[in-house]
């Protein structure tokens, strides 16, 4: 069972049904021009091992076409060259591939080698699922960059990590062993991601030593296979701190110097190596600011270094003041930060820097309003930064299930200029703004842990991740049965009770950690977890509430508040700035009302608080029970562990429940109508 957590959804578990859909699959593998540690090649002894694992049949791989029906994988250049009808086949885009299961030959055809290793995943998670339909379809990737992120330290601990030490680092070096590292990129090869950032955004200049190089290059290699190129985060102040110089100033001569020969350095170990990760002048760490140089110059700098490699520079957006934001000042806002330190420089960057941006304008809440950066980007790339490591969001001891959440941030329509421009499908395709360069990142942070993120659970939402940048429009209730099924087996009651659990787990979590769009009432200046409502406000931080004895809520207006609702295109802005047209779930992201205020429902919003508390906690509840109806039909192990996570995560909702709802209770005296909250 140790096995099945490490191989998450690519088990490989043999169907049920005594062997008898053995016939439907050829007994051949031809693999097209495949040198070994090529992803065509890597995808010819997946699709073995896989065929023999779901049906336990075994196949031969050989890169001769054979007589009688095979499954055919390679390259359209590969495929045409050996005389394969390509007539049929759509156009295909980088990474993109088509799947014939229609014939006695099985095609399996990329555009390039990933698109071959995505199409046998695709096959594989057919025959996983026990689907034998014919298909016929080629797919293509709704962006280029499907990248995660690690935030792992050079010591080997990980940044909100929850799931134990990095599997790339240890005591400030690179580590020797990288077997982790290679199954890690098969995971990831089968979602389709296509690069990774393998160390933390607060970047330990370290990284760049001779002997971290020289690991680099290894851990690259450990990924290539599964096409999975690989780039690191950089340290700003690297030139001076780790250098030797004496400024780190990004229009210095020497700096400039500096950072070239360190980047020729890295391709020399790294031919391939994707870019460069930025967090610049942004909680404590260094940037183009303190030299008085726009962000825009502070990003060229290292675009014109990767330039001539063929690299990119994903420099982030997640700028903004820790140490002077003043809530006594209504107008202050830490939401405005990235439209206000960005907006200008549209236009200033190279073309290959990427903007990645947070999903929200404040910091992967439970709930939030879409970036309006995304917006102002317009002749510059921009790339949405999403977490499937649950910081906010219940540190994979809580079940939430996170799709549901990302969805309504990417099915949101900015109306830039009046014109549809739907965050996934118009903005990060590229396709509003005419971007070749455009996606999808997500702090991921995988460790030692067997299950990988410390959850059996929690890998729903990096497989969901996979698909969704591949297709920001795919159903996120599809999604999560297609990895129930791989991940537990195919039986009725596994898929009807995950959904049913999974589709609850979001809104549940947002009903007792924090309502109305008040954002997660965590403790916000230490680990994140656990309720602490009074850690929100008067710290300069700016996740705050503004709670006081009568009311409650950012007021966000351009009227009256920061001039946040503002930064949106006109429509949306002027949606956002009436409490009437706000949706309620927003409503105090927004607007700051008094406790009594009325929402739809008829419910005051300090009733809500209380009811939504009560219903999350009794929802969280209700999830032992709901697993509990799987016993027998899940090995005990994770049988075991799961239920293990769920009778805490029940637990822990009341203490959130009765934490929130008497902190509220407390500050406004107002009671509770149902007389739960204060009665004790
Ligand atoms: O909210 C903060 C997190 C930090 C993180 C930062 C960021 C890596 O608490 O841990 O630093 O966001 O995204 O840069």
């Amino acid at each position: 069972a140790a096995e099945d957590g490490l191989n998450g959804w690519l088990r490989y578990a043999r169907l049920p049904g005594n062997n008898t859909k053995q016939a439907i699959v050829p007994s051949s593998i031809v693999a097209l021009n495949s040198t070994e540690t090529s992803p065509v090649y890597v995808a010819g002894q997946e699709l073995q091992k896989g065929i023999k694992g779901i049906l336990g049949k075994t196949v031969d791989v050989t890169s001769e076409s054979v007589d009688g029906p095979s499954i055919v994988v390679g390259t359209i250049d590969a495929f045409t060259a050996a005389g394969g009808d390509t007539d049929v086949i759509p156009e295909l885009e980088e990474d993109g591939f088509w799947l014939n299961t229609e014939g006695d030959t099985i095609e399996i055809v990329g555009q390039n080698e990933c698109g071959v290793l995505y199409g046998v995943f695709e096959y594989l998670s057919l025959l996983g699922q026990g689907n034998f339909t014919k298909v016929t379809k080629a797919t293509n990737p709704s962006a280029s960059i499907r990248w995660v992120n690690q935030w792992d330290n050079m010591d080997g601990t990980i940044e909100r990590g929850f799931a134990g030490l990095s599997i790339f680092f240890e005591k400030n070096v690179t580590v020797a062993n990288t077997t982790r590292v290679s199954e890690y990129a098969r995971l990831l090869a089968s979602i389709r991601v296509n690069g990774i950032i393998v160390n933390n955004v607060n970047a330990n200049p370290i990284i760049l030593s001779d002997e971290n190089m020289a690991g680099l290059g290894r851990i690259a290699d450990a990924m290539r296979p599964w096409g999975v190129r690989v780039g690191i985060s950089l340290n700003f102040a690297s030139p001076q701190t780790f250098g030797g110089l004496s400024t780190f100033g990004p229009l210095d001569e020497s700096v400039i110097a500096w950072w070239g020969d360190i980047t020729n350095k890295l391709y020399e170990k790294v031919p391939d190596m994707a870019g460069y990760l930025v967090k610049a002048n942004s909680e404590g760490q260094p940037g183009p600011l303190t030299y008085n140089r726009t962000l825009a110059e502070g990003a060229n700098l290292f675009a014109n270094a990767v330039k001539p490699h063929g690299g990119i520079v994903m420099f982030r957006a997640f700028v903004y003041d820790s140490v002077n934001l003043n809530e006594s000042n209504w107008k202050d806002d830490r939401a405005n930060a990235a439209v206000d330190f960005f907006r200008d420089l549209d236009g200033d960057f190279d073309d290959n820097v990427v903007v990645q941006v947070k999903y929200g304008p404040i910091d992967f809440q439970v709930r939030e309003a879409p970036s309006p950066l995304f917006a102002h980007l317009q002749q510059t790339a921009s790339a949405i930064e999403l977490q499937v490591t649950q910081e906010y969001l219940g540190q994979q001891c809580h079940l939430v299930y996170l799709p549901p959440l990302w969805k309504q941030i990417l099915n949101f329509d900015l109306r830039v200029d009046g014109e549809k421009s739907v965050i996934g499908t118009d903005i990060l395709s590229g396709k509003r703004f005419g971007k070749e360069l455009t996606g999808y990142a997500a702090v991921v942070n995988v460790g030692h842990n067997a299950t990988w993120l410390g959850s059996h659970l929690a890998m729903s939402n990096l497989y969901a991740y996979g698909w969704l940048a591949w297709d920001p429009t795919d159903n996120e209730v599809t999604i999560l049965q297609d990895w129930t099924r791989l991940t537990f087996g195919s039986d009725k009651t596994i898929i009807d009770t995950i959904t049913k659990m999974s589709m609850e787990s979001w809104p549940a979590y947002e009903n007792y950690t924090g309502n109305l769009g008040i954002q997660t009432l965590t403790d916000i200046t230490g680990p994140h977890y656990g309720p602490n409502p009074q850690s929100m406000d008067n710290n300069p931080w700016g996740q705050w509430t503004r709670a006081d004895a009568t009311s409650i809520g950012m007021d966000r207006t351009v009227w009256n508040g920061t001039g946040f609702a503002g930064q949106y295109p006109s429509e949306i802005a002027a949606q956002f700035e009436t409490i009437e047209t706000t949706p309620e779930e927003l409503l105090l992201w927004f607007h700051h009302v008094p406790y009594t205020h009325v929402l739809s429902t008829g419910a005051t919003v300090i009733q809500h608080f209380y009811d939504a508390h009560y219903a999350g906690a009794e929802t969280a509840a209700s999830f032992p029970t709901q697993w509990a109806k799987l016993v027998g039909l899940v090995d005990p192990q994770r049988f075991d562990e799961t239920l293990f996570r769920l009778m805490y995560q029940a637990g822990h909702a009341i203490v959130w429940r009765d934490a929130i709802s008497q902190f509220y209770h407390n500050i406004s005296s107002i009671a509770d109508e149902r007389a739960r909250v204060g009665s004790h």
